[in-house]
C-alpha cells in the first residue's frame, strides 16, 4: 500500500500508487501560455504567474522519469487552416486583442507548428513520451488520451501545468468522470489570476474531494514510491 498525504484524503484512495498504473500529465507548458510575446502575454496577463510552476514541474518530471512513471504532455493548438477552431473561440480571443490564428511576436497564436505553440525548452518532452495535441481546454476532447491511458493500464493521474482554472481543471474533471483517480500538484500549476488559481484548488477539495485530491510537489516527492 502506498499513498501521498494529500488533501482531503491520502491519495490514491485505494493505496495503489505505483509507476505502472500512474501517469504524470503536464498540460500546455507552451510559450503561448508562459513565454514573452505569447498568447497570455499578448492578452496582458502577468506571465510570472504561469511561469511559477516551471521549476517544480521540472523536479517532479526528473523524479518520476527516474522511477519509471508514465509521462504525458499536452499542447493546446489549432491546425494551420484553423478548420478546428470554433468561431466563438476565435472571436473571443480577437476581442481581447490576441486573436487565435493571427500573427504575433511568437508566430501565429496557438497554431500548430508555430514557435509560440511549442513546449518550452525547460520542460521539453523526453524521447518516447507521448505528446497530445488538443484543440480545446480538456485533454480528453478530440484526442486519443483515454485510449493511451487504458492501453497502458493507467488508473491514477497526477496533474500539472497551465492554467490551473482552465485546461488543468477541465482535464481533471474529464479524467475524474472517466473513473481515473486524480491528484493536482498545486505548486506545479499556475493561472492568469492568483485568485482563480486558489479557487480552482479549493474546488477540487469540496465534497470529500469532488475531483480528487491536492498536494504540494515537496510532499509528493517525499512520499513518491
Ligand atoms: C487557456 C489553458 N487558459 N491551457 N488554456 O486558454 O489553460
Amino acid at each position: 500500500m502506498s499513498t501521498i498525504p494529500a488533501d482531503p484524503y491520502p491519495w490514491p484512495f485505494d493505496g495503489g500508487l505505483a509507476p505502472e498504473t500512474t501517469a504524470f500529465i503536464v498540460i500546455d507548458m507552451q510559450t503561448d501560455f508562459c513565454g514573452k510575446g505569447g498568447y497570455v502575454d499578448s492578452m496582458g496577463y502577468d506571465i510570472s504567474l504561469t511561469r511559477a510552476p516551471i521549476e517544480p514541474i521540472s523536479r517532479v518530471l526528473a523524479a518520476m522519469r527516474a522511477k519509471g512513471y508514465h509521462i504525458i504532455h499536452t499542447r493546446e493548438g489549432h491546425r494551420p487552416d484553423l478548420s478546428d477552431l470554433p468561431a466563438n473561440k476565435r472571436w473571443r480571443s480577437q476581442r481581447i486583442g490576441a486573436g487565435i490564428g493571427d500573427p504575433g511576436p511568437c508566430g501565429r497564436i496557438l497554431v500548430r507548428g508555430e514557435p509560440g505553440w511549442e513546449i518550452i525548452p525547460e520542460l521539453a518532452p523526453a524521447p518516447g513520451e507521448p505528446i497530445l495535441d488538443k484543440p480545446g481546454k480538456g485533454s480528453f476532447c478530440a484526442t486519443d488520451l483515454e485510449l493511451i491511458l487504458r492501453t497502458r493500464g493507467v488508473r491514477n493521474i497526477v496533474l500539472a501545468g497551465i492554467t490551473t482554472d482552465v485546461c488543468v481543471h477541465t482535464t481533471m474533471r474529464e479524467a475524474n468522470d472517466r473513473g481515473f483517480e486524480c491528484l493536482l500538484l498545486e505548486d506545479c500549476c499556475g493561472a492568469t489570476d492568483h485568485g482563480n488559481h486558489h479557487a480552482a484548488i479549493k474546488m477540487v477539495k469540496m465534497q470529500g474531494g469532488v475531483f480528487g485530491a491536492v498536494a504540494s510537489s515537496s510532499v509528493f516527492l517525499e512520499h513518491l514510491p
